[in-house]
């Protein structure tokens, strides 16, 4: 039974069960429709308490009931019943409230929720907004910039915030059921049905325009952002039905768009990322991780174990650069700090979890080494020969690497099923994506232990066969050489940068290339010419740059100049290009920014497919998610392989 009901003097409990998050699929629906007319149908039924078991409230509707057919009743009428039921509701939440979870709430007469409970909208992340009321009822609860930033922004808020604004009566430190049952003694039947509340409307009209203009300028081209914007606007203008209607148009616009598909895809591909077997098994324990340098990454590796509650040891060559890691270290703690991600107390004990070394012998207590220093295989290999007489037998030997051959590196250990790739994004406390890059002699338990260490730092984690660059570095190679030779063909940076900003990306690949630097890319290339294929396409001009000192913002140029920290394309750049255009006897065409994404998009759909065919990536939704987590792929398109087989159908059709 997915609805409960149990009578408790003049209080019936209504108890939703339907693992794993509660979503309101048909049979909770249903059920809720049961119980509100069995508990309105009996007088002795003063108060309705309406909870979840396992350990969320509704986390919303049920996300894989939207490609079927509708069947009612649908959540708007279950919503409406709670809230026109005769007996007042009232909701006890622990967990997260989400989407419709929290529409179901907001119709109840009060709210109680545990302190540690989260309540929001999500639903633009899914390309929707909410679809039971929930941007016409939210104002009424909330102010409306709240509102708005719930809806548009799709972020949950804590229960204590969520009671500071009016969504919640009251935080429940003890026990949630029992704190609700004396809620319900003291409700007596009057207090007015949320739609019955009037629209808290914006304190200051001027700045809530201003609010609404950059939450659209923000959406980048995602359509439920805007559509979720226009929802809290109406919803304070118009009547509450006429608001009801409106949202629930969109809302049915909404999920049948394709950007609502390529969300969804991205959710559930995100969340089947690590279905592999190997994934499922016992992990060893990994409480001390040990982390080999203290550079960017390193620190930034040390931060993200430490911020998930593990203790790290960190080593670096010597004393001085132990001191310089630590500090890094602490300092992004502080930052983690002031952003709120960890209060002061907590940010005071994480110190005794760590510590910073100039040798290796503290690694003997490590479940875990992380090995973060640069990319130079000798230099690996002599680390892990080390690591292979230090550490404990039986610990983990990871490295960092984002394109040398991991079995390579395992090969220096006496027992190579130890060794597996963990290849962070940086900065790696922040950045969502980890590679698991599984070498050819891994243990299953290791690849298991890899995949709970993800987990633990709440990573979304891919696994990766081994080869040069893996899925992420390799398909960005891929359409980074396809950028080059756009330039070559008739576009200019910024021609390439526009394009695929307008596409969605955050920015594009020569920006990014600016901020990142080019020297490591150059000195890669360098490294790499005596092995390069001299009938390959091969375009100079990033290595012509850098012969000028050229390397990014960091030498204030690079493929542009930097004025006040603004790139501005510079012509020095362009002549640069023109000269090598003549050089290859290229006629530079136009190229449009259709034309310009077609050939980025397909050059990463090609080694995309590669990678798929080499058993490298376990399928294409593990792309996507690559791409979307870590390279900034538009999630609203789906990532790059969702693309690519809307195109083939399209194609079939
Ligand atoms: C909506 O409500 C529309 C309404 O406004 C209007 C309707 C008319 N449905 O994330 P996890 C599954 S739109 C079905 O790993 P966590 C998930 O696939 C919805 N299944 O756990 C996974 O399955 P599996 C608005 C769902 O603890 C399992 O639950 N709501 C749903 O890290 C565990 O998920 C949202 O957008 C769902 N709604 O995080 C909330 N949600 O085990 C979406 C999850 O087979 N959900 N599953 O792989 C979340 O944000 C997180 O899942 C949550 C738990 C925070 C709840």
């Amino acid at each position: 039974m997915a609805v409960t009901l149990e009578r408790d003097g003049d209080c019936a409990v209504v108890t939703i069960d339907n693992p794993p998050v509660n979503a309101a699929s048909h049979a909770v629906r249903q059920g809720l429709m049961e119980a509100v007319a069995t508990c309105d149908a009996d007088p002795a039924v003063r108060t309705v308490i309406l909870r979840c078991t396992g350990r969320t409230f509704v986390a919303g509707a049920d996300i894989r009931e939207f490609g079927q057919p509708p069947k009612e009743p649908h959540l708007p009428d279950v919503v409406a019943a709670i809230e026109t039921a005769d007996t007042p509701w009232i909701a006890a939440i622990h967990g997260t409230a989400l989407g419709g979870g929290l529409e179901l709430a907001m119709a109840c007469r009060a709210r109680i929720a545990a302190d540690d409970a989260k309540l929001g909208l999500p639903e633009v992340n899914l390309g929707l907004i909410p679809g039971a009321g929930g941007t016409v009822r939210l104002p009424r609860l909330v102010p409306a910039e709240t509102a708005l930033t719930m809806v548009a922004g799709g972020k949950p808020v804590g229960a204590a915030q969520a009671h500071r604004a009016g969504l919640v009566d009251e935080v429940a430190e003890g026990d949630l059921l029992a704190a609700a049952r004396d809620m319900a003694r003291s409700t007596t039947g009057d207090e007015p049905r949320t739609l019955e509340r009037p629209v808290r409307h914006p304190a200051d009209a001027d700045s809530f325009a201003a609010q609404k203009a950059k939450l659209i300028a923000k959406a980048r081209g995602q359509q439920s952002i805007e559509a979720a914007v226009h929802a809290v606007a109406r919803a304070l203008e118009l009547p509450a039905d006429e608001a009801l209607a409106a949202e629930r148009d969109a809302f049915l616009e909404l999920k049948a768009s394709d950007q609502s598909a390529a969300l969804r895809h991205i959710f559930m591909a995100e969340r089947a990322t690590l279905s592999d077997p190997r994934c499922k098994g016992r992990p060893h324990p990994f409480g001390t991780v040990g982390v080999i340098g203290g550079g960017t990454m390193g620190a930034g590796i040390a931060a993200a174990c430490l911020l998930s509650g593990l203790t790290v040891i960190l080593v670096e060559r010597d004393g001085e650069a132990a001191q310089a890691a630590h500090e890094r270290v602490s300092s992004i703690l502080d930052q983690s700090a002031r952003r709120g991600i960890v209060d002061e107390t907590m940010r005071a004990a994480i110190g005794n979890r760590f510590s910073a070394h100039d040798g290796y012998a503290p690694l003997s207590r490590a479940d875990l080494v992380i090995e973060a220093i640069f990319e130079e295989m000798d230099v690996k290999k002599a680390v892990f020969a080390t690591l292979d007489t230090v550490t404990k037998a039986d610990a983990i030997l990871a490295t960092n690497t984002s394109y040398l051959d991991v079995n390579a590196i395992a090969s220096t250990v006496a027992d190579p099923s130890r060794v597996i790739g963990l290849h962070f994004f940086s900065p790696a406390h922040i950045m969502k994506l980890l590679e698991i890059v599984v070498p050819d002699r891994v243990a299953d338990d290791v690849v298991a232990t890899a995949a709970a260490f993800a987990k633990r730092l709440r990573k979304t984690a891919v696994l990766s066969g081994v080869c040069d660059g893996f899925i992420a570095n390799r398909i960005m190679s891929a359409y980074r050489r396809e950028a080059d030779y756009l330039i070559e063909d008739g576009a200019l940076p910024a021609d390439v940068d526009r394009a695929m900003r307008d596409f969605g990306f955050p920015m594009g690949v020569f920006e990014m290339q600016d901020l990142a630097g080019l020297d490591i890319a150059w000195a890669m290339r360098k490294r790499r010419a005596a092995t390069r294929d001299p009938n390959e396409r091969y375009v100079a001009i990033a290595d012509k740059l850098c012969e000028q000192g050229r390397f990014g913002r960091k030498t204030g140029a690079g493929w542009y100049r930097y004025e006040d920290a603004k790139p501005v394309a510079d012509p020095e750049v362009t002549a640069l290009i023109d000269a090598e255009r003549a050089r290859k006897g290229i006629e530079p065409a136009s190229l449009p920014d259709d034309a310009i994404m077609d050939r980025i998009v397909s050059a990463m759909q090609s080694e995309a497919q590669k990678v798929l065919d080499e058993g490298i990536a376990s399928g294409p939704g593990d792309i996507d998610v690559v791409m979307t987590s870590g390279y900034g792929f538009p999630r609203w398109r789906g990532g790059p392989m969702f693309m690519k087989a809307r195109q083939d159908a399209g194609e079939r059709a």
